[in-house]
């Protein structure tokens, strides 16, 4: 088994669980399911820069990145410093993240926040809105083309921006549907760890000008940045290289004068 798919195991549970303690109706009941989602891909297509921060404590392939901020002060910094949205890991077991991080983000600051997680069960995405979620995040690797149907038009029917991930030719062509919003290029194989730019580059030519381009995973400079531009990408998800400084804020800036 790949981490991928002990993941998606472990997330299957505890969607599950969480099912049979907080019905899909107390979510729905919350003030922030009422709340009027900010679309970050609208955001992504007039912005200079498109930097898409992430709240990241730890991954799999990295262990501890930093435990030591809290997310209201990270949230504060990046928007302070320009980005156009932000990220946040709501993955407990091997992130370190949870949906009250998201809550205390959407305490803090009014820019767009997505979820990201590993959705395969429409109720994450109802819980995302319910926790002040702007955007969610599909992966390709781990959906059927059908259940990015369902994911992305339940998203789009409660006002969600959607983000679908890809890390190759074959997730892209089976993923391509009008409730897409943006198209996301992992740079970062989710099986193995291996990261490079390569993959952004040459997925580019293949995805439609219908959707917002998003690189993420991997990148440390601006140059890279500069170089993905000329490919057409409008986005750039941005995590490790902010967090792993003591204030990811500043570290933003810098990407972004
Ligand atoms: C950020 P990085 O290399 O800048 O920390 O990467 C983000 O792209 C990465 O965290 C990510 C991710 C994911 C995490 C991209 N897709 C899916 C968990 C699940």
């Amino acid at each position: 088994m790949n981490i991928l798919d002990k993941i998606v195991a472990d997330k299957r549970k505890e969607v599950a669980l969480k099912k049979s303690i907080v019905p899909v109706s107390q979510l729905e009941n919350s003030v922030l399911f009422n709340r009027n989602s900010i679309s970050l891909s609208n955001k992504l297509k007039v912005s200079q820069t498109g930097i898409i921060a992430e709240h990241k404590r730890r991954s799999p392939s990295k262990s501890v990145i930093n435990q030591s901020l809290n997310v209201q002060d990270v949230a504060i910094g990046y928007e302070n410093a320009g980005v156009c949205g932000m990220s946040v890991l709501t993955d407990g077991k091997y992130f370190g993240g949870s949906l009250d991080d998201l809550l205390l983000a959407r305490a803090s600051v009014d820019m767009p926040l997505l979820r990201k997680e590993f959705i395969i069960d429409t109720y994450q995405i109802i819980e995302a809105k319910a926790h002040g979620a702007d955007v969610i995040l599909l992966i390709a690797a781990i959906l059927e083309r059908e259940e990015i149907k369902i994911l992305s038009e339940t998203a789009k029917s409660i006002g969600l921006d959607v983000l679908l991930e890809v890390h190759n030719e074959e997730e892209l062509n089976k993923s391509l549907m009008p409730s897409l919003d943006m198209l996301g290029v992992n740079n970062r194989n989710l099986k193995t760890f291996e990261v490079g730019l390569d993959i952004s580059k040459s997925l580019s030519g293949k995805i439609p000008n219908d959707f917002v381009k998003v690189s993420e995973s991997g990148i440390s400079n601006i140059e890279a940045i500069k170089e993905l531009q000329q490919f057409g990408y409008k986005g750039f998800l941005i995590g490790e290289n902010f967090m792993k400084t003591d204030n990811p804020g500043e570290s933003a800036r810098d990407f972004i004068k």
